[in-house]
């Protein structure tokens, strides 16, 4: 059985939403952070980036959450979790999926991790430097606001879910405690997340989440 390595409100929250919407059977592994159970040998054996999600499907061991969705809609083409290969749809699914791995996802992590790309213990270096982040983040919600306004569909590649409403769902709830300028400023995002959250598939979730903190 497929097992998925996770923390509560964690990245590994996208593919644990994309599993439970696959009506997949999977295994949770809890890694526990509060511990630095990420950091243990045996976690570092399966990702030596000491970064949560690992995925394990069989003898495959899978790091990095984009590859991770992917690998998922590849295995089950027939669930319809991604366009099809070598359409135009197929296409902007790659470019939100990278763009909000390498674009939005490393800025909030910058964001919330300010002080690693500060000298230690330069308190106002690293207040600059999370207020910076901050402010390229809400640039970035606005444009998913924007593209969300354009489509006039429920979900964001159009009439259906997809892995990328697991991800834009999971990244903008790590913007929720932004006093300005976090998901729920903007209208169209946050009637898309409202809808998201009303899924029977991210409820189930998000309380199997809340009972393993
Ligand atoms: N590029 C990685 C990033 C994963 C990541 O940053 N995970 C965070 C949790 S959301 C983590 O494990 N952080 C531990 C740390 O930074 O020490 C992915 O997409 O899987």
């Amino acid at each position: 059985m497929i097992q998925l390595h996770f923390y509560p409100q964690n990245a590994s929250l996208i593919p644990h939403l994309l599993l439970q919407e696959m009506g997949e059977r999977f295994e949770l592994i809890l890694v526990d952070r509060s511990r630095n159970e990420h950091l243990s040998p045996k976690y570092l054996s399966l990702n030596p980036n000491g970064l949560i999600p690992v995925l394990v499907d069989g003898d495959l061991v899978l790091y990095e959450t984009a590859a991770i969705c992917l690998h998922l809609c590849d295995k089950h083409p027939e669930k319809h979790f991604a366009p099809a290969v070598g359409t135009a749809d197929r296409a902007h699914f790659y470019k939100w999926l990278f763009w909000l791995s390498n674009t939005l996802q490393t800025t909030l992590q910058t964001y919330y991790h300010a002080e690693r790309w500060v000298d230690a213990n330069n308190t106002i270096a690293a207040t600059q430097v999370k207020a910076l982040a901050q402010a390229r983040i809400t640039k970035m919600l606005a444009q998913i606001d924007a593209h969300l306004g354009q489509t006039e569909a429920p979900w964001f590649m159009g009439d259906a879910y997809t892995a990328i409403d697991c991800y834009v769902f999971t990244l903008c709830r790590w913007t929720l405690g932004f006093e300005r300028g976090g998901a729920k400023d903007f209208a169209n995002l946050a009637s898309y997340l409202q809808r998201v959250k009303s899924r029977p598939a991210t409820q189930t979730v998000l309380a199997t989440e809340r009972g393993a903190m």
